[in-house]
């Protein structure tokens, strides 16, 4: 792993999460216990993938735009709150994923791209000083989240920072960034946190947007000891004009990857905004999943958040999807909260 002192706990995540890869994908939806279509309630034990199917996910994806600076995330949670959420995850087996839609340092929010900011917030650069002030924030989030339990003992959290970097919408993209800049900047950030902040329970995941090749991928790969999980965020594939058997494809790459360098490979993001296709969630994610036994491979799927009826990449009651998201979930390979519940402690 990134990290050769992470807390047993995160080293057991991580091994747990490869056991299962073989022959499981996790299902995971992004700010689940948040919101969702027509409800926000910070109190609920409620998610429209429960709502739907009868169990959470059992991968929960968090995003901390405005970490540090606002009280409330970029997509309006409450961040008391999403630790809150993080430690009832952790305490009930779940993974928690955390993404990053960092503003930009040079002005403007994540999509705010063009300006050279990578190369500004680099140790030599004018606004590293702001680069470490939002590390420190994001230590001081980590490490708030079980304050009680101790460093020793914080749930782990797999962190995805700079994704979908091979697209040119985000200040960090590869447009923006030279090869030399990205890879000094995600090896600047390991080290910040792991060494100088102490957070031994993050787990590293890279996940560029669609890629070609290998060597597509590993253009700005950071190198394998700054990665533990090969992602791959597709919403391209799956989507109006994409095709199935792409995604499958790319994944293949992904997964064989990943194992050629005994790391784990997920499909980070994914989804159809509305969910279009009455069996999307059969005929189009899961066939392109299970259509080769390497790109089935993966050990999760995380799809989009349900912000309202327009923008939603995952399930809720109403939806035309809905019974073919059942027929989904109810695949053995498939697992949601419960079923990775009874695997951690069989009854
Ligand atoms: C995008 C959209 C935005 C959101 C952002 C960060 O894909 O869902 O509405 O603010 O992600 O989560």
């Amino acid at each position: 792993m990134v990290d050769p002192n992470a807390s047993e706990a995160t080293k057991s995540l991580y091994e747990r999460l490869r056991n299962l890869a073989p022959s499981h994908t996790l299902f995971g939806h992004q700010d689940a216990l948040a919101y969702g279509v027509d409800w926000k309630d910070w109190h609920q034990d409620r998610s429209d993938v429960k709502d739907t199917c009868g169990q959470h996910p059992a991968v929960f994806g968090w995003e901390i735009g405005h970490l540090g600076r606002k009280q409330l995330s970029i997509d309006d949670v409450d961040f008391h709150h999403m630790q809150a959420w993080i430690r009832q995850v952790y305490l009930a087996g779940g993974v928690n994923t955390i993404s990053w839609h960092l503003d930009n340092f040079l002005g403007g929010d994540a999509w705010a791209a063009g300006p050279p900011t990578v190369n500004a917030i680099l140790p030599e650069g004018q606004k590293h000083t702001d680069y470490r002030a939002a590390l420190d924030a994001f230590a001081d989030f980590v490490t708030g989240i079980c304050p009680s339990l101790g460093q020793a003992e914080a749930p782990p959290l797999i962190f995805r920072p700079f994704h979908e970097h091979t697209g040119h919408w985000f200040w960090w993209g590869k447009p923006h960034a030279s090869r030399r800049e990205y890879i000094a900047l995600w090896r600047f950030t390991v080290r910040y946190l792991r060494d100088q902040k102490g957070l031994h329970n993050l787990i590293w995941c890279y996940s560029p947007d669609i890629i070609e090749s290998e060597e597509h991928y590993l253009d700005y790969y950071p190198g394998d000891e700054y990665v533990d999980v090969l992602g791959l965020d597709d919403y391209h594939d799956l989507g109006r004009l994409g095709r199935a058997s792409e995604l499958t494809r790319r994944l293949r790459i992904v997964v064989a990857l990943a194992e050629a360098k005994g790391k784990l490979a997920a499909l980070t993001e994914t989804g159809n905004e509305g969910v279009k296709h009455k069996k999307w969630w059969t005929e189009k994610l899961w066939s392109s999943i299970s259509a080769d036994p390497i790109a089935s491979r993966i050990a999760w799927v995380l799809v989009w958040r349900n912000a309202n009826h327009k923008h939603h990449f995952g399930p809720y009651p109403d939806h035309p999807s809905a019974d073919d998201f059942r027929a989904f979930t109810a695949k053995k390979e498939v697992l949601l909260l419960d079923d990775l519940q009874q695997i951690i402690h069989p009854t």
